[in-house]
């Protein structure tokens, strides 16, 4: 498939309309989609940011986001925190306040706080999912992507023992080709020795391009994640300067809390497409043809 033409405005900008367009054709020629099936400019932007608007890739994107979320229907049709309130009060996830310095949107995990006993990986799964379906539609994140700090302290055999190779695959998916955000980098800290045979169980469904940016650090990470991350950003707990992990933590709860009646609405909708007027218009300068290799 030959790429569109980008069509230049008069003040220097330049027009998507035609990928926009090929996107929404490439996705409704696939049989796999009802044929009354209609997306909203926003939401095909998504997929476009995230495969730096190669046309072909970002239809592949979007039939392999909705094939995900069919099949997967424990993670997708309950994207309420209320349904999690418990794990989030106990501190478990953070998205920073600030993007890093290229602009990526940092999240932190911090396994030790899921109980296993108490949760299945599934609902462990539905916050992450609410995160990326929240964060998704900003711009910013659409062009930046993000990076993620899995804490690993505390990992145990019952964590291990809930991530089987059905959720493996699941995760391997999302982070490969299946939801549409640019993943920039993913930290693990405090990983044990035993966390190796699920990370193998993984590993193996992952592009390169991803495996590569998987950096292990240890239990002595407080310098070597400075090297990715200003300290400016970063919680005390992890080496930095920023607001406490706890504060960061609450906060982003409130926020998934404040937009629960929106996720609810995007678990409910057939394709997800809940046409949310996008945070910038539609024209800018971003589409570069010189710099499509870095999704
Ligand atoms: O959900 O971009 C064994 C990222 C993640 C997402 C989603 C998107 C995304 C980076 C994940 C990361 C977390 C949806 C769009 C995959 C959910 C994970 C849930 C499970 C149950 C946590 C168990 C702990 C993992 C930790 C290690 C994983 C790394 C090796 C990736």
């Amino acid at each position: 498939m030959d790429g569109p033409k980008l069509t230049a405005l008069p003040n220097g900008s330049e027009d998507f309309g035609p990928y926009l367009s090929s996107l929404r054709r490439g996705a409704l020629q696939c049989s796999e989609l009802p044929a009354d099936t209609s997306f909203s400019d926003g939401f095909l932007m998504k997929f476009l940011r995230a495969r730096d608007f190669d046309v072909e890739l970002s239809v592949k994107l979007l039939l392999n986001y909705q094939r995900w979320r069919r099949e997967s229907p424990e993670i997708s049709t309950c994207l309420s925190p209320s349904s999690v309130v418990d794990l989030l009060q106990t501190s478990y996830h953070a998205v920073l306040p600030q993007r890093d310095h290229s602009g990526s949107r940092v999240l932190i995990y911090r396994i030790g706080q899921w109980n296993p006993k108490d949760w299945t990986a599934f609902q462990v799964f539905r916050i992450s999912l609410m995160t990326s379906e929240l964060i998704s539609m900003e711009t910013e994140t659409q062009m930046k992507g993000l990076k993620v700090i899995f804490d690993l302290q505390g990992w145990s055999l019952g964590h291990a023992l809930q991530v089987n190779p059905s959720i493996a695959r699941k995760i391997s998916s999302v982070l490969s080709d299946s939801f549409p955000l640019k993943v920039r980098g993913i930290h693990l800290v405090n990983e044990p020795m035993f966390f190796r045979p699920v990370f193998a169980m993984i590993r193996p469904f992952l592009p390169d391009k991803i495996k590569q940016r998987i950096h292990m650090h240890g239990s002595d990470y407080h310098d070597s994640l400075c090297d990715f991350f200003s300290p400016d950003i970063l919680p005390p707990e992890y080496g930095g300067e920023g607001p406490g992990i706890e504060e960061a933590c609450q906060d982003w709860t409130n926020h998934l809390f404040q937009s629960e009646g929106l996720l609810q609405q995007i678990a409910a909708h057939p394709t997800g497409d809940i046409s949310i007027t996008p945070s910038a218009p539609l024209i800018s300068e971003e589409v570069d043809t010189d710099h499509l290799s870095e999704w």
